[in-house]
């Protein structure tokens, strides 16, 4: 699925802005037919954002089921003749779309794109109503999963992951056109031998496209052509490239065409494309063909008041924040990004880990502490069949929508789940292998949990890479910097030595309430976060196989309630309001070297 265009040949309108909205308390607007008249109430809210956190009232911040976005767009009389889509950037976590009266899609799964081609239903030229019901309700079958609890007060949400579940419309609406005949997908792969680079292509057609040929183009960042192609697939090669590289993301564009029988074009579409190469050799990371260490954090989609819509202001704010403080990469933990942070990755030469919404799938650990949870993770009345198709299917679109982003260069399939059973390995063995399958050109991981250590973990194996989160000296042994060391030597030790595999530490901190100080390190401090991630670094630095390290967190988020969360997590090495914490510099020193 590509992302709407505008050029001479396809056009575009956003429709964010203020729609009608209403949070459906009683669960009776699918019966009632919302979307056949004007929503109820006078209420409005902001397209994108989470709806949780805009209005002053508890009840919305934690409602559990359908809310409802409603607005009325003018379809221009020139797309007439023209296919015409409505696409939503990610709705959280399901949602139904009408228009006018007529039901055009329904999809599962918060955080990637769907869309629907309305061409037969709006009225061209005309004032059009568009409704939009989310449920935000998890469940054994969605992903991440959670359950609904009936309370004598009314239902609540629990899931086993440690962030809000923040809902809504999270990012941009579209309507677009295309015409009949057109591009519907383009797929690039690039490699890069010495000082030459290939770009691998292939081109979907759809529509009417029959006496149609595809042309391609590929120029450099000044406009000069360095390569073309004829056909829907083929190889283009570039003499003494210019590669994308951690740190400068130099992008190529990709212009494709659709010519007809006298030459003329009927559709084009362009891409960036950065040339580049990645590999796992050994206990190596290899980008170009030179190993890469990866330092960086993972991350959250996570403002105060906009929860976890997209915002490009806050987006430019972190990645200069990124760049403040030397960090090479990022962790989308733990659910696919908005589109416009890989295109900000790809621009910047930020690389991505680049996660599935699959996390709290380990009934032993909820939001972040240990769970006194009596069900099993892996069965049929929990994590079954049902889940593992909707991981699939959350895998496929994740690899559709981001496979051709340069800056992604690892995929995740899950954090920290159940590892250590036979059920997870039979869960997780099809998800590897579909992974592979969809993009062979990119190594799989998923993220170890600390319960599931080297000689105990049946599913890394199926991995590239290995990926841990580790909390010696906060979950385990909190204080105790001294024991905390020894124990993360020995375990990452075990690692290297029984999986021969290169690891990424993608999570370690400690929860830091800013402004609290104490001359000798105590948990909750700033100087405990300082000496805590020393003591890792330290570590990281006599481990060879170590080859990257991404702190737990960028910056404080939002959670569930909960005793061990003081308005949230606090792991953040900047507050929930990117102001720095004393570990912001002393990072800062370790991963600059101009610093
Ligand atoms: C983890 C989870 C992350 C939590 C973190 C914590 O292992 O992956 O989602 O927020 O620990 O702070 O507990």
């Amino acid at each position: 699925m590509l992302r709407p265009s505008a050029h001479a040949l396809r056009d575009r309108r956003r429709l964010d802005g203020l729609w009608r909205f209403a949070v459906d308390s009683d669960g009776v607007g699918r019966d009632q037919e919302w979307w056949q008249a004007p929503l109820p109430g006078r209420t409005e809210i902001a397209v994108p954002a989470s709806y949780n956190d805009l209005f002053a009232d508890g009840s919305v911040r934690d409602h559990v089921g359908d809310v409802w976005y409603q607005t009325t767009v003018h379809v221009p009389a020139a797309w007439e003749g023209q296919r015409i889509v409505l696409r939503f950037d990610a709705a959280t976590h399901r949602a139904v779309a009408w228009v006018g009266g007529t039901q055009v899609v329904e999809h599962e799964g918060g955080y990637t794109p769907f869309e629907a081609d309305v061409t037969d239903v709006v009225t061209v030229g005309a004032d059009n109503r568009i409704t939009v019901v989310v449920d935000n309700r998890l469940s054994w079958e969605s992903v991440p999963p959670g359950y609904v609890e009936q309370t004598p007060a009314g239902p609540r949400q629990r899931y086993y992951h440690d962030f809000f579940n923040y809902s809504g419309l999270h990012r941009s609406v579209w309507l677009h056109t295309t015409p009949p005949a057109h591009i519907s997908d383009i797929t690039v792969v690039t490699g890069l031998d010495g000082t030459t680079g290939t770009v691998d292509y292939e081109i979907e057609t759809s529509g009417p496209a029959e006496g149609l040929t595809a042309h391609v183009v590929l120029r450099d960042e000044d406009g000069h052509e360095v390569a073309r192609g004829e056909g829907a697939s083929g190889t283009l090669v570039v003499d003494q490239v210019h590669p994308w590289r951690p740190g400068e993301g130099y992008l190529h564009r990709f212009e494709a065409e659709l010519h007809d029988s006298t030459g003329s074009p009927v559709d084009a579409y362009s891409l960036d494309v950065g040339v580049r190469s990645v590999e796992v050799r050994g206990t190596e990371f290899l980008i170009n063909g030179e190993p890469f260490y990866f330092t960086g954090f993972g991350m959250h989609e996570d403002h105060s008041v906009r929860g976890k819509g997209h915002d490009n202001a806050s987006m430019v704010h972190d990645f200069a924040l990124l760049d403040w403080i030397g960090a090479n990469s990022l962790r989308t933990s733990h659910y696919p990004y908005a589109e416009e942070v890989l295109d900000h990755a790809d621009r910047h030469g930020i690389v991505v880990i680049d996660e599935t919404a699959a996390v709290g799938m380990n009934l032993g650990l909820a939001g972040g502490i240990v769970n006194a949870e009596t069900k099993p993770t892996f069965s049929a009345n929990t994590i079954g069949e049902v889940t593992q198709h909707a991981h699939l299917q959350a895998i496929r679109e994740l690899v559709a929508r981001d496979k051709n982003h340069p800056s992604v260069v690892l995929w995740s399939v899950a954090n920290e789940p159940e590892s250590d059973s036979a059920g997870s390995r039979a869960y997780f063995e099809p998800l590897f292998t579909e992974t592979r399958r969809l993009d062979p050109s990119r190594p799989v991981g998923f993220v170890n949990v600390m319960f599931a250590p080297a000689d105990a973990c049946v599913v890394s194996d199926l991995a590239d890479v290995v990926m841990v989160n580790r909390y010696y000296g906060w979950y385990v042994d909190p204080g105790d910097l001294a024991n905390a060391e020894r124990a993360l030597e020995d375990e990452l030790t075990a690692w290297a030595d029984r999986h021969g595999k290169p690891i990424i530490v993608t999570e370690y901190g400690a929860d830091t309430v800013a402004g609290l100080h104490s001359v000798v390190p105590q948990p909750w401090t700033e100087e405990y976060q300082v000496a805590f991630l020393d003591v890792y670094h330290r570590v990281f630095d006599r481990i060879p196989a170590v080859v990257g390290e991404q702190v737990w967190n960028f910056a404080d988020f939002a959670t569930a309630s909960g005793f061990a969360r003081v308005q949230g997590n606090k792991k953040g090495v900047f507050t929930r309001e990117r102001h720095p914490k004393a570990a912001a510099f002393s990072l800062r020193e370790r991963w600059r070297d101009d610093v």
